[in-house]
């Protein structure tokens, strides 16, 4: 099996990204499974070109990309993506789109193909924080887990696609009281795994889950 795991850069005035900072750190092979890297702009559009090219080029069996949420507590596996950008920040190259959808032919929505209850069982049983989460926002990481949806179901219907929110890594609230964080290496363990639960369940498995808002 081959995975294609992107992070983004920097964003948003912070010096670094957890995200792909996680994603170097992560074994090149995994369950057996061969992992592409890949660091994608924080960019509308750039980005999802970008990954683009590698879904052509490398042909991968899942691609899984990965963006900071900062604030947010835990590793946090994406359940669906939205037909919609609504940047509240500009984007590293100044584009602040506004209820914008995101392709004029694509599906309202679409949801994850990846087994996202599995992985953030994995993560647990590794003693990490992490739960599924029902929004990936409105701004480019929403826009990446949408096109890689959108171009799965348009161009390769046997590749599976998805998207995690990783926290703060701990250098970036040293001066942030309250906020939570995770170490880089703790984050690169879970993103780990995710990739185990993706090698181990063909479909999602069935415990309680959700949010009642
Ligand atoms: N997080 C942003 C975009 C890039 C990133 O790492 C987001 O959640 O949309």
């Amino acid at each position: 099996m081959k995975i294609l795991i992107t992070g983004f850069d920097p964003f948003g005035g912070e010096p670094v990204n957890p995200a792909f900072e996680a994603v170097k750190l992560m074994k090149d092979e995994i369950a057996g499974a061969q992992i592409v890297k890949l660091e994608i702009p924080t960019v509308f559009g750039d980005s999802i070109e970008k990954v683009h090219a590698a879904m052509v080029a490398e042909k991968p069996d899942v691609v899984m990309s990965v963006g900071q949420a900062g604030g947010r507590f835990g590793v946090t596996p994406e359940r669906v993506a939205i037909n919609l950008s609504d940047a509240r920040i500009p984007d590293n190259k100044g584009n602040q789109p506004l209820d914008a959808p995101i392709f004029e032919d694509g599906e309202t929505g679409y949801l994850t193909t990846l087994p996202v209850k599995a992985m953030v069982e994995k993560i647990k049983e590794k003693g990490l924080p992490a739960s599924v989460s029902y929004t990936a926002g409105s701004y480019v990481c929403n826009h990446v887990m949408y096109g890689n949806l959108y171009y799965a179901a348009k161009e390769f219907p046997n590749m599976k696609a998805g998207f995690v929110h990783v926290p703060f890594m701990t250098q970036q609230v040293v001066n942030r009281p309250n906020v939570p964080s995770m170490a880089l290496s703790d984050i690169a363990l879970a993103l780990e795994a995710c990739v185990e639960a993706i090698v181990e369940n063909e479909k999602d498995i069935a415990v309680a889950g959700g949010e009642t808002h």
